[in-house]
């Protein structure tokens, strides 16, 4: 191929994209566009090691908090989760099906944990960001303004009843953004939300440096809230939904 070779067929390329925008993401997954890996190769679920240091996050989350929720907490669920698929699958295997039930509840829960925890991660920085652009405009058509929807999402996450999250997530059936109030982490959901920020107020996110302040807890977390990162997954959770 010559240079003018070359170039005509990179033109014919980008044409052909910028003619078929929709095409780019026809087959796209969740797994293709964002960057969260659930999963090894052999389809095990994987823990990842965090996205920054165990500091990182000081001192709104400390360090030592930061080290067992995510090597306990949230490696206990990945191994929960292997197990789980385990037992279910040999049951299915064995003909066997009086445990399924059991292991179905089990996986919804630890599947459920390993995902919220493994966005939550990469929904924290060290630095005070702000929505902006497609995501400002959807939390402004949803709630009001940012300032409406900071006390709604604050106000279910500190009124959780036990453990659970408060999620910020886009509901492709509407187009809209919409709050949930999770509890454990697969209880009160909506199905077809994506979730796009989520708040831990179990009581290991916090207990060790704030007691039993959780409101507080929940208050500091807007000084470290990646809005990029809750950008970011808008965008591609409206990229694969349509
Ligand atoms: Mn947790």
């Amino acid at each position: 191929m010559n240079r003018k070779q070359f170039l005509t067929g990179a033109v014919i390329a980008g044409g052909a994209s910028l003619l078929q925008p929709g095409n780019a993401f026809a087959s796209a997954t969740m797994a293709d566009v964002v960057p969260d890996k659930l999963v090894d190769a052999n389809g095990q679920f994987i823990l990842n090691t965090l996205p920054y240091n165990e500091n990182f996050l000081e001192p709104h989350m400390d360090a030592e908090t930061l080290h067992l929720h995510h090597d306990f907490h949230h490696g206990g669920a990945v191994k929960g989760a292997n197990k789980d698929i385990q037992m279910i699958n040999k049951a299915i295997a064995d003909n066997s099906l009086e445990t399924v039930d059991f292991w179905t509840k089990k996986l919804s829960y630890h599947f459920s944990s390993h995902l919220l925890h493994t966005i939550f991660w990469t929904n924290l920085t060290n630095k005070k960001t702000e929505p902006g652009g497609q995501l400002l405009k959807k939390v402004e058509t949803s709630f009001g303004s940012y300032d409406r929807l900071k006390s709604y999402i604050a106000a279910t996450a500190k009124n959780i009843d036990g453990n659970g999250w408060g999620v910020l997530a886009y509901q492709p059936y509407t187009g809209g953004l919409t709050v949930i109030q999770c509890e454990n982490h697969e209880k009160l959901l909506q199905w077809g939300a994506i979730p796009l920020l989520v708040i831990d107020v179990w009581e290991h996110a916090y207990y060790l440096k704030y007691k039993n302040k959780r409101q507080d807890f929940v208050d500091t977390l807007f000084n470290i809230i990646n809005w990029d990162n809750v950008a970011d997954r808008l965008n591609n959770a409206v990229k694969i939904s349509g």
